[in-house]
């Protein structure tokens, strides 16, 4: 059986404790994990301070932002066995590991080794009452020792989006990925591990959240910072441990993200894209739309023909590139998500298609499988339309006129991200620049320019990264003030 350790101070390091790696299409043990101990998380922490304060503290950002090109071109040189690992811990359709995770992948390590070489320093100029002047500027530092805490979804995406800026800002990183995909994980350690990153800059450690690794690393007060993305409750808890000791938090936690489709609106495009924001990843993304508004003279014929393109979804082994959707990551989000279903009947929903499971007559029968779903009649206030379901499930509603759909989008909690489909210019801005989201989309959805700053509100977190919004999270900022006479003194 493959073995999946923690990497800690530069070495691979075994447990006695193991859990089962599961493929979540049929459910078969993919590899056997080595469960951190507090000691080896405490290990990989003392590590990370000691880079800090050593090698890597010391290291050139010139010669930081090489070492992330070279991470970037590893994983690009081990592309085929990245893809492998991917689509083995979630079960994804092969085709969106290939042309989504991956890529991703290397790119975060190469845009923010860009961002690293090419950020300026803040300066001003301050003019004294006295004739005398001020010269401000900023010098960045790294916070220290990040811990690095990711989800299940888009595995190696997410942990690299923040273990990429982290180590650009010279921080050290104690990474502990969602115990459902330890894969991709155990090989970007591998890929550190290659291309020569300090001992101790980069630790891995394997395990689950409460009682585990997870706690570990957020009750631990050698860890400088967290940067977590996962469920907003989890960021609750973690918040709360964080609090003890002011630790910095950058939080990108759940949605229940709203797409609003106006009558003028392409209406082809805007269902290719209505398809993506549903289904990718079976609806496993925390941008993944999961209530659409349609302007009333529309509603019906867009009910319509999204059923009739989920019809053409195909639920499939991910190593066919036929296959459009995969299953669900476990066997409790599985049940998690059909609990929803029954809700939605319980509370008067309308299935408009979907609503079971697939049977497939073969081992896939042992996997966490469940149909895309569209739902319809409910009332704002119900379950299914105000908690994160996280699936491959949507309601449709029709609206009327345009204040009352901004009013009925942003009536919830979360505040990640709206898509909006018009072709009226004027509507376009009006409503996109009226969403409580971080990111609002207009005629696209999960459309990424990793420069861009991307969060959330609300119950969807806290802070935003991306280009330089990481740079400033992953850093200690120092204003240095120097007075300068004008005049020479005698
Ligand atoms: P989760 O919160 O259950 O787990 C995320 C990570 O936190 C895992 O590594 C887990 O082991 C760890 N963890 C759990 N409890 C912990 C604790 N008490 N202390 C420390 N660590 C703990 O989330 P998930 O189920 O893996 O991911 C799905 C959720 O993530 C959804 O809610 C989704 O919306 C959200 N998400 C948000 C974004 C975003 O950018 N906003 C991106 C992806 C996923
Ligand atoms: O594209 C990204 O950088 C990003 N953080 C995506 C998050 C997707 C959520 O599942």
């Amino acid at each position: 059986m493959k073995q999946l350790r923690n990497y800690v101070d530069g070495r691979f390091v075994e447990s006695d404790r193991r859990f089962d790696d599961v493929n979540p299409v049929d459910g078969s043990v993919v590899a056997e994990v080595h469960e951190a101990d507090r000691a080896t998380v405490d290990a990989a922490i003392a590590a990370g301070r000691r880079a800090v304060d050593g090698a890597w503290g010391a290291m050139r950002n010139t010669e930081r932002a090489a070492l992330l090109y070279r991470v970037a071109a590893e994983i690009e040189r081990r592309f085929d066995d990245f893809l492998a690992a991917e689509v083995a811990d979630t079960g994804k359709p092969i085709s969106l590991a290939r042309n989504v995770d991956v890529p991703r992948g290397a790119a975060n390590f190469r845009v923010f080794a860009d961002v690293l070489k090419t950020l300026p320093l803040e300066a001003f100029q301050t003019e004294l009452d006295d004739g005398a002047q001020a010269l401000n500027y900023t010098v960045r530092k790294p916070l220290g020792v990040v811990g690095v805490i990711s989800p299940w979804n888009l595995p190696l995406l997410l942990l690299t989006w923040k273990v990429a800026p982290a180590l650009a800002c010279g921080n050290a990183v104690v990474c502990k990925p969602s115990e459902e995909t330890p894969g991709t994980a155990t090989l970007l350690a591998e890929v550190m591990d290659t291309v020569g990153v300090p001992a101790g800059a980069f630790n891995l450690v394997h395990g689950f959240g409460p009682g585990s690794a997870g706690e570990f690393i957020t009750t631990n007060h050698g860890i400088d910072a967290i940067t977590f993305t996962g469920e907003s409750r989890t960021g609750s808890t973690i918040m709360r441990a964080a609090a003890e000791h002011v630790k910095p938090v950058s939080f990108e936690l759940g949605g229940k993200n709203a797409a609003i489709i106006f009558a003028d609106c392409d209406f082809e495009r805007t269902l290719d894209g209505m398809m993506r924001a549903l289904y990718l990843n079976s609806g496993q993304v925390c941008l993944c739309t999961e209530r659409v508004f349609v302007e009333r003279p529309l509603y019906e014929r867009f009910v319509g023909a999204l059923s009739a393109r989920i019809a053409t979804l195909r639920l499939g082994w991910p190593s066919d590139s036929a296959t459009t959707m995969g299953p669900l990551i476990s066997a409790e989000h599985r049940d998690k998500v059909l609990g929803y279903y029954a809700l939605a009947r319980d509370e008067g929903a309308t299935i408009v298609a979907g609503g079971g499971v697939p049977e497939f007559g073969d081992a896939r029968d042992n996997g966490f499988w469940v149909e895309p779903t569209v739902i319809a009649g409910l009332p704002d206030d119900a379950r299914c339309i105000t908690e994160e379901i996280f699936g491959p499930i949507c309601h449709v509603a029709p609206f009327d006129t345009e204040s009352e759909v901004i009013r009925r989008a942003n009536s919830t909690p979360y505040g990640l991200a709206a898509s909006i489909w018009t072709t009226s210019l004027n509507r376009a801005h009006r409503v996109s620049q009226a969403m409580k989201v971080g990111l609002a989309w207009v005629n696209t959805w999960f459309l990424r320019d990793l420069r861009t700053p991307f969060g959330g509100s609300g119950l969807s977190g806290i802070g935003r990264e991306g280009g330089v919004h990481s740079m400033n999270f992953y850093s200690e900022l120092t204003n240095v003030c120097i007075r300068i006479e004008q005049e020479e003194r005698a």
